[in-house]
């Protein structure tokens, strides 16, 4: 199950205290002020990891608290700042603060954020020993660590994405594309969960079937497009039997329309599926029609070995211009 939404309270570590203490030894009873500062509390950051694919480490863990520094001691002792803790993430994942608003997105493996500082440590007595003052009886408390509440939702990075209606064909393209074993069924929505696999070195993501009204929460909806906001292209996958293939590819594309009309501005292949199902006769007219729409058509079947490697070809040439 791909986990990609979880709320996440964080809290950075608390400073330590400073100490208000007096030295006192075999020679002195009544020494001058000798109270440590407090450490600073461990920062948190969230950087991004390839070994990470999900969120679902969260799905239990709903919290994340930094470390606290160290209290300041007698005969001068600086208490130690806390370690910091880094929260590894999904590249492509997205992090919103739900009470400012304020958004983050991960990007890529090298650079930490930060997103919880932690607190400064107390001043011992020591530091505030001044002419008029020789002996202060007081020392600062640490500062807390700062905390938030999160929203961590991610949004699979895949260079292309496998779009079309239910049963239109895409998993089982995934399947003969890339080493992927996605669950294929001759019925409609045997996909729930995006599947990703690896063409040659791009990413490619076959993701579950869109019906007229997804975006109004028909079928399984639309959320699953957030993961095909990002890809370089589409393959808009039409079963090539179909004989309202028009109706089809708009239906599907009417619904991206309503979630996010940047996904229509993306390169795309309309792909007719299945090919070693139908009659040749559809299946040219189908050809004609998307190419009267001026839009890149290709035919294929997975039983049909040269179609595929056509389809790779006019894959790579689309990523590449
Ligand atoms: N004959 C033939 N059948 C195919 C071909 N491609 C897919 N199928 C069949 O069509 C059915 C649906 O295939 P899937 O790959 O699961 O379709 P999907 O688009 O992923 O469907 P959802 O996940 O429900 O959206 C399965 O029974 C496949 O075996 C093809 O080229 N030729
Ligand atoms: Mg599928």
């Amino acid at each position: 199950m791909l986990v990609d939404n979880v709320n996440l309270y964080i809290k950075a570590g608390n400073g330590g205290n400073g100490a208000a203490t007096f030295l006192r030894n075999g020679q002195t009873s009544r020494g001058g002020p000798d109270g440590g500062n407090g450490g600073n509390g461990g920062n948190i950051y969230f950087q991004g990891s390839a070994n990470v694919n999900d969120l679902r480490v969260f799905r239990f863990k709903k919290k994340v608290i930094g470390v606290d520094g160290i209290a300041g001691k007698n005969k001068k002792l600086f208490g130690k700042n806390a370690e910091h803790t880094t929260v590894f993430l999904p590249l492509g994942t997205r992090i919103t603060d739900l009470d400012s608003g304020k958004v983050f997105e991960i990007t890529d493996t090298v650079t930490p954020i930060l997103l919880a500082k932690g607190g400064v440590g107390g001043r011992g007595n020591t530091e505030f020993k001044s002419a008029t003052n020789q002996a202060p009886q007081y020392a600062e408390e640490g500062t807390p660590g700062r905390e938030r509440n999160l929203f961590l939702e991610l949004k699979l990075i895949a260079d292309i994405g496998l779009i079309g209606l239910p049963n239109a064909g895409k998993s089982s393209l995934l399947a003969v594309l890339t080493h992927a074993h996605p669950k294929i069924g001759n019925y409609p929505f045997t996909t729930l969960e995006p599947n990703i696999g690896m063409l040659n070195k791009h990413t490619i993501a076959d993701i579950p079937g869109l019906i007229e009204g997804a975006s109004a929460g028909k079928g399984l909806g639309v959320s699953f497009l957030k993961h095909i906001e990002k890809t370089k292209m589409l393959i808009h996958c039409v079963d090539s039997t179909d004989v309202d293939a028009k109706k089809t590819y708009e239906t599907v594309r009417q619904e991206f329309k309503e979630y996010n009309a940047l996904l229509l501005e993306k390169p795309e292949i309309v792909l007719l599926t299945k090919t070693d199902l139908g009659d040749k006769k559809l299946l040219d007219k189908n050809v004609k029609l998307f190419k009267k729409m001026e839009k890149t058509v290709l035919t294929c079947s997975i039983y049909d070995q040269d179609s595929i490697d056509e389809l790779k070809k006019a894959v790579e040439k689309s990523l590449e211009s």
